[in-house]
């Protein structure tokens, strides 16, 4: 089934220089990107994106993360794209990622983890409509 799903390359990654080298790795295994930009949230953005997590102990300190500096949002478009881009990714901690993950390859450790990717379905709809608006999607 072709599906959409939410990327970000956070701002650890972005700081390493590695927009590219992630967008490829996407692209390699399979997935389109249909939308992308840069922006750097403030800290109320990260706080909105992340409101599922608000309970969590480490929201407070995610969200600082996620606003220290600019992330390229994209959406990819792809075969099981939700459950493919997480395979690329890897496990959410860097040091359990599998071997040429991207966050095996560009992660710190679990907070400063290079990248984001919806989970299901409706999360995914959810961070697209977050960050872009209808007319900035091209399927290809
Ligand atoms: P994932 O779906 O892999 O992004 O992971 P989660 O939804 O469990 O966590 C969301 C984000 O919270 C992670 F990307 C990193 C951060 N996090 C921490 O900072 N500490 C934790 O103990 C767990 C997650």
């Amino acid at each position: 089934m072709i599906e959409r799903t939410l990327s970000i390359i956070k701002p650890d990654a972005v700081a390493k220089n590695a927009v590219g080298e992630i967008l490829a790795a996407f692209e390699a295994g399979g997935l389109v990107v249909v939308a992308a930009k840069m922006i750097h949230m403030t800290r109320e953005q990260a706080e909105g994106f992340y409101e599922v997590h608000k309970e969590r102990p480490f929201f407070g300190s995610l969200c600082d993360f996620m606003s220290e500096g600019p992330v390229l949002v994209s959406v990819l478009e792809g075969d099981n794209a939700i459950a493919r881009h997480r395979e690329l990714l890897g496990a959410t901690n860097p040091e359990e990622a599998a071997e040429g993950t991207v966050r095996q390859r560009f992660g710190t450790n679990i907070e400063r983890n290079a990248t984001h990717g919806s989970d299901a379905p409706e999360t995914a709809r959810f961070e697209i409509g977050y960050f872009f608006n209808s007319l900035e999607l091209h399927s290809r």
